[in-house]
C-alpha cells in the first residue's frame, strides 16, 4: 500500500462540522492503491474504556490523477468524537491510521485511544455557516460605467455617447445607477435574483478602484438617496446586491492622501499607510498605471493606489464603519472584498464579525484568483471568486491548454480543497471585468459558448453572469472586456438570450442538486471528447453529456446513457440542449 498518500487532519476541510450535528470527514488515499476504507468511532470517555461503535463502511466520492478521496457523514450523540480509519489495501495489507500515524491494524491498536483522532467537542459557533439564500442566487455582474445611462445629467465632463466606441482606459460614456433601476425588470425576466455592482463610490477614475470618499456615491452614478431607491426596487424583486469593497488601497486623490503629500511624515494620515521613505514619490513611465521608484507600497505598479496599512487601529476602524454603515443604511445583502488575499487576516477575521453582527446571513466574497483554503476557515470569507475552478473548466473547452481527463481532475482537486458549505457558494465566473469575455475567447463560437456556460451552471456553486454576455458582447482584455451594454433589441443575439434564460431557469429549477448534490463523472472519454456528468441529490439526478468530439449520434431516449457523441436534437420538451451537450432531467 503507498502509505506515503494517506492524509487526513482534524478541524480542515477533511474533518468539519457541516449541519449543527453532522459531522464530514475525507480521508486521501493513493489512487487505486486502497479497496475498502472504514470508519473506527465512538465516544472519546467510552472508547477509552474499549467500547466503541460498529465501524462503518466509508465511500471513495472523487479522484484526482493520484489521489482517491473517501468520505462519510456521521451524527455523534454527545457531540464528541474519536475517530480513526482502517484501511485495507489492494494488496490486502492493512493499517490503522490516527492521530500517530500508521500502524499495522491489530486489535491492540485498536485498543489504544490515544492513537485515535479527536473531534473533542461539535461547537455550533466554530461551525462554518453558510447564508442559505446564496445557493439559490444566479448573479449578474455590473460595471455601473457601462451599463445604462440612465441620467445623462450626471454624466462626467467628455462623455462619449453610447456604444460609440471600444473603451480606452480614460474613456467615459456615462453609466450610473438610474441606468441599473431602469433595467431591472430585463434582469427579473432573464432569471437574476442577485447583482455584484463593481465600485459605485466616490473615486477618480471610470472603474472607480481608486477611492477617494467611501460613504459618497460617485456623482457619476448619481447619489445616496438613489442608492438606497436602487436596492429597495432590487429587494422588491427578489435580487439581492452585491457591493464592491475596495480595502486593499485608496485612491491619491483622497484627502488622506493628499494630507499625506502635503505633511509628509507629520501628517496625521502618514501611518494610514505602507510609506518607506518620505516624500511619498514615484517616478512615472509612459503608462499612468505603471511607476517605478515609488517609495510607498501601492496595488500592483500603480502609483495611483497607494495602499492601505490595515494594522493601523485608526484604519480598521474606518473601514470596518464603512462596511458597517453600507449595510445598516442601505440594507446591502453582501460585500466582494477586492485583493482580499493582500489585506491581512487579522482585519477580515473583523470585518466578518462586523458583518455578520450588522445582518444576519450576509455574504462575503473574496476577490482570490488561486487556492484559498486560509481565508475559508469559516471565520472571514464565505466563499472567493472561483477563476481556479473555472480556469480549468476554459482550459479545456475553451483554451484546449487541458486534457478532458486533467479537467476533470483539477476540479475535484479544487472541490477537495474545501469544506462542502464553501463549495456550495462558490461564485462561478467564465469571465469579468478583469479578463476577456467568454465569448472572445471561445473564438466568437456560440455554440462553444453555450456548451462551456452549460457545463458551468451545472457545477457546484453559484453562477455568475457578466453583463452583455447574454446577448452576445465581445471584447479582449481589460478595458476591451468592459463595452457598453447594447439595449438595442435588434443588436442583441436573442437566440444567446433566450438559450441563457432557460440555462438560469435550468439551475433555479434544480438549484438543490446543483449546489448541493454530489458530482459523478459517469463518463469521460478522452478519445471521443464524450464528458457524462451526473449531480445527484437525495436520489434525484441531473445527467448532462457534453461532446467535445467531432463524430454524431442520435440522441437517447428519456433517461438512457449515452455512450458515444451526439448531435443536436429538437423539440424534446425534458431536455435543455444546444449543439453539443444535452441534459437530462429525471
Ligand atoms: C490596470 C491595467 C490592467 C493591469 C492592472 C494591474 O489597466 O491592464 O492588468 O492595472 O496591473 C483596477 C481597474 C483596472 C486597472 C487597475 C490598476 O479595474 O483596469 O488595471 O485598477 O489601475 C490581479 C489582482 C486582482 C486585481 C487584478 C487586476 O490579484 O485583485 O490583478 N483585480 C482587482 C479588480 C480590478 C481593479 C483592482 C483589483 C485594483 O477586480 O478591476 O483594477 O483595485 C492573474 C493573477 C491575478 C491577477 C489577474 C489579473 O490571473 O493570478 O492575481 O489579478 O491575473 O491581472
Ligand atoms: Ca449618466
Amino acid at each position: 500500500m503507498n502509505t506515503a498518500a494517506i492524509y487526513h487532519r482534524p478541524e480542515s476541510e477533511f474533518a468539519y462540522l457541516y449541519e449543527k450535528d453532522v459531522l464530514h470527514l475525507r480521508l486521501r488515499t493513493a489512487k487505486e492503491d486502497v479497496s475498502r476504507v472504514k470508519l473506527i468511532w465512538g465516544d472519546p470517555y467510552l472508547v477509552e474504556k474499549g467500547q466503541r461503535k460498529e465501524p462503518v463502511e466509508m465511500r471513495k466520492k472523487l479522484s484526482t490523477d493520484i489521489y482517491d478521496y473517501w468520505f462519510i457523514s456521521v451524527r455523534a450523540p454527545f457531540n464528541r468524537l474519536t475517530y480513526a480509519f482502517a484501511i485495507t489495501g489492494k494488496d490486502h495489507q492493512q493499517f490503522f491510521y490516527g492521530d500517530q500515524g500508521l500502524y499495522p491494524l491489530s486489535e491492540d491498536v485498536l485498543a489504544l485511544p490515544h492513537l485515535y483522532f479527536r473531534f473533542p467537542y461539535f461547537h455550533e459557533i466554530d461551525r462554518f455557516k453558510a447564508p442559505e439564500w446564496v445557493k439559490k442566487t444566479v448573479w449578474y455582474q455590473i460595471f455601473p460605467e457601462r451599463f445604462a445611462n440612465g441620467d445623462p445629467t450626471n454624466d462626467p465632463k467628455g462623455t462619449l455617447s453610447w456604444n460609440e466606441k471600444t473603451p480606452g482606459r480614460k474613456d467615459y460614456f456615462g453609466g450610473d445607477l438610474q441606468g441599473i433601476i431602469d433595467h431591472l425588470d430585463y434582469l427579473v425576466d432573464l432569471g437574476i435574483n442577485g447583482i455584484y455592482l463593481c465600485p459605485i463610490f466616490k473615486a477618480y477614475s471610470n472603474h472607480k478602484y481608486d477611492t477617494i470618499d467611501y460613504r459618497k456615491i460617485d456623482p457619476d452614478f448619481g447619489d445616496e438617496s438613489l442608492f438606497k431607491k436602487l436596492v429597495d426596487e432590487c429587494h422588491k424583486r427578489g435580487i439581492k446586491v452585491m457591493l464592491d469593497a475596495v480595502f486593499n488601497h485608496m485612491g491619491d486623490r483622497s484627502p488622506q492622501w493628499q494630507d499625506v503629500l502635503v505633511n509628509g511624515k507629520n501628517s496625521k494620515y502618514a501611518d494610514w499607510f505602507h510609506i518607506h521613505k518620505f516624500p511619498a514619490t514615484f517616478k512615472e513611465t509612459d503608462d499612468f498605471e505603471e511607476a517605478y521608484d515609488i517609495t510607498y507600497d501601492t496595488f500592483a505598479f500603480t502609483p495611483h493606489m497607494p495602499k492601505l496599512n490595515t494594522a493601523n487601529p485608526e484604519v480598521q476602524e474606518y473601514l470596518l464603519e464603512t462596511a458597517k454603515y453600507w449595510i445598516e443604511t442601505f440594507d446591502i445583502d453582501a460585500w466582494r472584498l477586492d485583493v482580499a488575499n493582500e489585506v491581512d487576516h487579522h482585519f477580515w477575521k473583523k470585518f466578518r464579525q462586523v458583518c455578520d453582527k450588522t445582518k444576519k446571513d450576509f455574504y462575503i466574497l473574496g476577490e482570490i484568483w488561486h487556492s484559498a483554503q486560509s481565508w475559508l476557515e469559516g471565520d472571514e470569507f464565505h466563499a472567493v471568486m472561483n477563476y481556479a475552478y473555472t480556469d480549468a473548466i476554459l482550459g479545456y473547452f475553451i483554451k484546449k491548454r487541458l486534457s478532458l481527463n486533467s479537467m476533470v481532475v483539477a476540479l475535484n482537486q479544487q472541490l477537495m480543497l474545501y469544506r462542502a458549505q464553501t463549495n456550495q457558494l462558490q461564485f462561478n465566473i467564465l469571465d469579468s471585468h478583469d479578463t476577456p469575455r467568454l465569448l472572445t475567447e471561445a473564438g466568437e463560437d456560440k455554440d462553444l459558448m453555450k456548451q462551456v456556460m452549460a457545463f458551468t451552471y451545472l457545477q457546484p456553486g453559484v453562477p455568475c453572469l457578466y453583463y452583455g454576455d447574454e446577448i452576445g458582447l465581445t471584447g479582449g482584455a481589460d478595458p476591451e472586456c468592459r463595452k457598453c451594454m447594447v439595449w438595442q433589441q435588434d443588436e442583441q443575439d436573442q437566440d444567446l438570450l433566450q438559450f441563457v434564460k432557460r440555462l438560469i431557469a435550468l439551475r433555479k429549477n434544480w438549484q438543490e442538486i446543483l449546489s448541493q448534490g454530489e458530482t459523478i463523472w459517469r463518463e469521460v472519454d478522452e478519445q471521443a471528447g464524450l464528458l457524462i456528468l451526473k449531480r445527484q441529490l437525495n436520489g434525484k439526478t441531473l445527467q448532462a453529456i457534453f461532446n467535445t468530439g467531432k463524430k454524431t449520434i442520435p440522441l437517447p431516449r428519456e433517461g438512457q446513457v449515452l455512450l458515444s457523441n451526439l448531435s443536436e436534437q429538437k423539440g424534446q420538451t425534458n431536455t435543455v440542449f444546444a449543439k453539443g451537450f444535452l441534459i437530462l432531467k429525471k
